[in-house]
């Protein structure tokens, strides 16, 4: 058995200039992207095994035939378009299975199986290089293993909220409508005020729209605490001096859809550039991982300094979560799993997420959820 690799700008047409020099025998063994002292020589290294038996009659095959003086024979002619006719079937069949087969080589199944970005597919792949050599020669169960450590190393979680060390007194909850924003406001108020028993207050910029404050003010009523009304960040400002006794200032804001964007440039500078505010932006982890990011992307405004996520309750996978926490590297500060107020609430943890994104698992030995690295979205 002998093998040879193939260099070219595309799998395909490695595996065209393949099966012309070897023939039908050679075998794909893998393909991969080429390593970087071989880049030069093609985007693509596609190694093929080629039986001994195989390599005389390749090597045959190649060989030019000696070049005759006599006219063509019509035989000879017939017996080569067969033989072009049977070179193109078998190309056509190589084609057709290449791409599932390369699919397979170059991303193991438990990966392939998580439905990621490609952004992260890489990501996995790098680290996953790192740890096991190559792991394409890695056994599925062994990059499961890995998988876990490395999924968790790549989000961080951090759940302190109002006066306490590393959190800042406002929290204010933005994100696309709907996202469970005020839901997880009543959750918030309900368990620091009658659970921590800690002074809180809540705020609504919800006002312009019907019915848009009405449910947390009944809300604060029910609890017994302040509920403070306001349409403008100054309205807000006011707010905050005149509530700065207390430990937890609540924050919600209207929903904002890409048509509304324009209406709330101003308030997300001003939130912004607010020290005291911490904007947790509140998605849903049942929403696509695209939209998902491409939410991230317009939120970057507020200046968001943790993820919140609703709706685990409603989703199978927490993959668009991992990927959102990753690729922005904010820490995640609450999951919310159902309607109920205030049970359905609980503060992000790593290996709950990992678990919703690879299935239950046993938890990494001496893995902390951690704070300490400001994410890229992170206010400075
Ligand atoms: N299943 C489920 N439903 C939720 C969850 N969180 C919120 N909801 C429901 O989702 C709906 C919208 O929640 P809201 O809290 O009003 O969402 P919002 O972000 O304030 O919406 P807008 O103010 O319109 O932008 C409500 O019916 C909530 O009961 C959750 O974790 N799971
Ligand atoms: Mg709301």
């Amino acid at each position: 058995m002998r093998l040879k690799s193939y260099f070219a700008a595309s799998v395909e047409s490695a595996l065209q200039t393949a099966s012309r020099e070897l023939g039908e025998d050679a075998m794909l063994v893998y393909s991969r992207e080429s390593s970087p002292e071989a880049r030069h020589l093609g985007r693509y290294e596609v190694v093929f095994a080629l039986p001994e038996s195989a390599r005389s009659a390749a090597s045959a095959a190649a060989r030019p035939e000696p070049a005759s003086e006599s006219s063509p024979s019509p035989r000879l002619d017939a017996v080569f378009l067969d033989q072009i006719g049977q070179e193109m079937k078998r190309l056509r069949k190589a084609l057709e299975t290449a791409r599932p087969r390369i699919a397979e080589n170059v991303v193991p199944r438990s990966i392939q199986d998580l439905d990621l970005p490609p952004a992260d597919v890489e990501y996995l792949l790098g680290e996953l290089d790192e740890r096991l050599g190559d792991i394409r020669r890695a056994s599925d169960a062994v990059i499961q293993r890995h998988l876990r450590s490395v999924l968790r190393a790549a989000i961080r979680t951090d759940s302190r909220i109002g006066l306490t060390e590393g959190s800042r007194q406002v929290v204010v909850l933005a994100g696309p409508p709907g996202a469970g924003k005020t839901t997880a406001i009543a959750k918030l108020a309900a368990q620091h005020a009658l659970f921590k028993k800690r002074p809180v207050h809540i705020v609504s910029m919800d006002g312009l729209r019907i019915g848009g404050c009405e449910q947390l003010a009944t809300l604060a009523a029910i609890l017994g605490v302040g509920f403070t009304a306001v349409d403008t960040s100054a309205g807000l400002d006011r707010t905050v001096r005149e509530h700065s006794g207390k430990d937890l200032i609540l924050v919600d804001t209207a929903g904002v859809g890409p048509k509304e964007w324009p209406a709330v440039e101003d308030l997300a500078a001003s939130l912004r550039a607010n020290e005291r505010v911490e904007t947790h932006l509140t998605l849903s982890a049942s929403a696509k991982t695209a939209d998902l990011l491409s939410a991230v992307q317009r939120f970057e405004a507020f200046g968001p300094a943790r993820l919140l996520f609703s709706r685990l309750d409603e989703t199978l996978s927490c993959a668009g979560v991992w990927s959102v926490a990753r690729q922005t590297g904010l820490p995640l500060s609450f999951v919310s799993d159902g309607q109920q107020i205030p049970e359905n609430f609980h503060p992000a943890t790593a290996s709950g997420i990992i678990d919703g994104v690879v299935g239950a698992g046993e938890n990494d030995e001496g893995a902390e959820d951690s704070v300490e690295q400001p994410g890229v979205l992170a206010r400075t």
